[in-house]
């Protein structure tokens, strides 16, 4: 059993609390009882509408954000407690971690985009790579490191260039963006701090994993709000880039558990969570079409490939080149069989209800608020 269970203390902390994957951590380990405590950054408009609805009172917690703004301290509502940081700024890591004296850290913040990386470089490896020194380094500052288990997101971005297929915890990597490689520096900097200081500390290599709260220029919920918005009449076509990229997705409520399940283990080791099913792009736009009832021809090639609607024959899909990405990641295929085993970890989503559930919420977004 673990140390947390033997104290019975239960607090976790998550950075990047407010992204799809820490909104539904927040609220599982509300959900056991943990006392939730997330770190958020401060910015010029609310950040926060994922976890609002974990507070008592929305309008309180504005009350309270702009108050921890003002005072640089802590926002507690509803049973979760917010804290201002970044994971480029180690002071406040060490302030947080010492304050709180977390028996679990969920290090989920990141800049998380795989293109945007291509730009922002330097800033990804602050973030992403140094980031995760840092709160790394702030855990042994406060001396903990034999009271916290630690939970890093790693991902299957880290295998980028095909060397096996399924990809499992011992295939090798080989990233293909600075994302990629910014987040192979994480994974191997808390394999090190694991051995060095005998930490209990995971990689979770996770595939992606997708829901109504995705974000808005990940490829999957870029389909589910333009399919919503095509369909409404608010929006006449959708471009995309590569459309044979092939990604193993799952549902982001599932792979929340297979995180928590991780710290829970007898020991600390590195999992691969997947579903065991790639689609491409392709068959997800198919497949968000299917759901409003329209079925989508392909025509043309490269560039100047085309999906038309079969009945109206109206251009629905383009190719837009600005989409495509410097070095590709073509094909993402997990084995889960790890976490299967070990953790018991089991998904409760397919691919098809993952797609019918962020349609059907994007049309319900658009037709309450049409500019969302
Ligand atoms: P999101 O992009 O939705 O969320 C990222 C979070 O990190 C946000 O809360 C963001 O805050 C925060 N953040 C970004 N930069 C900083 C910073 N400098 N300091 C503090 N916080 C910061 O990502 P997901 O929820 O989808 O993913 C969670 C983690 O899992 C990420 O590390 C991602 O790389 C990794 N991952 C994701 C997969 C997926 O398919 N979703 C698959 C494998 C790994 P703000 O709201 O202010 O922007
Ligand atoms: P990914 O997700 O890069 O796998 O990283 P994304 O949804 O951005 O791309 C998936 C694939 O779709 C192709 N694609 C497009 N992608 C975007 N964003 N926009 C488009 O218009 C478009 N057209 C085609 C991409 O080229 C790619 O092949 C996600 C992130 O959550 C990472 O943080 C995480 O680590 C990995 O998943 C696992």
């Amino acid at each position: 059993m673990s140390e947390n269970g033997a104290s019975g203390r239960k607090v976790a902390l998550i950075t990047g609390i407010t992204g799809q994957d820490g909104s539904y951590l927040a609220e599982f380990l509300l959900g056991k009882g943990y006392e939730v405590h997330g770190i958020i950054r401060r910015a010029s408009t609310f950040n926060t509408h994922r976890i609002e609805h974990l507070y008592a009172d929305p309008r309180s917690h504005r009350e309270g954000n702009e108050c921890i703004g003002s005072t640089g301290g802590e926002s507690s509502r509803g049973g979760m407690h917010l804290h201002y940081g970044d994971m480029t700024d180690s002071t406040c890591l060490v302030k947080i971690v010492s304050e709180v004296q977390p028996t679990e850290i969920y290090n989920l913040a990141a800049q998380s985009h795989v293109k945007v990386s291509f730009e922002l470089a330097e800033y990804t490896a602050d973030v992403d790579a140094v980031g995760t020194l840092r709160l790394l380094d702030a855990i042994r500052t406060c001396r903990l490191t034999d009271h916290v288990r630690f939970y890093q997101a790693s991902t299957s971005e880290l295998y980028g260039k095909v060397q096996e297929v399924p990809q499992s915890e011992t295939t090798p990597f080989y990233p293909r963006s600075p994302y990629g490689v910014a987040k192979l520096y994480a994974y191997w900097i808390l394999v090190n701090y694991r051995e060095a200081y005998n930490m209990f500390a995971c990689n979770g290599i996770l595939f992606n994993h997708e829901s109504p709260r995705r974000g808005e220029t990940f490829v999957t919920r870029k389909i589910t709000r333009a399919v919503a918005k095509i369909t409404l009449g608010q929006q006449k076509d959708l471009e995309l880039g590569n459309l044979n990229a092939k990604r193993d997705w799952g549902h982001a409520k599932d792979y929340v558990e297979a995180m928590w399940l991780m710290l829970q283990a007898e020991t600390p080791e590195d999992f691969v969570v997947a579903t065991g099913e790639t689609h491409s792009v392709r068959e997800f736009v198919e497949a968000a079409f299917k759901c409003v009832g329209k079925t989508i021809e392909w025509e043309g090639k490269g560039v100047n490939e085309i999906g038309k609607d079969k009945e109206s024959g109206n251009v629905l899909v383009k190719i837009n080149p600005r989409y495509y990405r410097p070095t590709e990641v073509e094909l993402l295929l997990g084995d889960p069989t790890k976490a299967k085993d070990k953790l018991k970890w089991e998904t409760k989503y397919d691919f098809q209800m993952l797609v019918k559930e962020m349609v059907e919420a994007d049309l319900n977004l658009m037709r309450t608020n049409p500019t969302a």
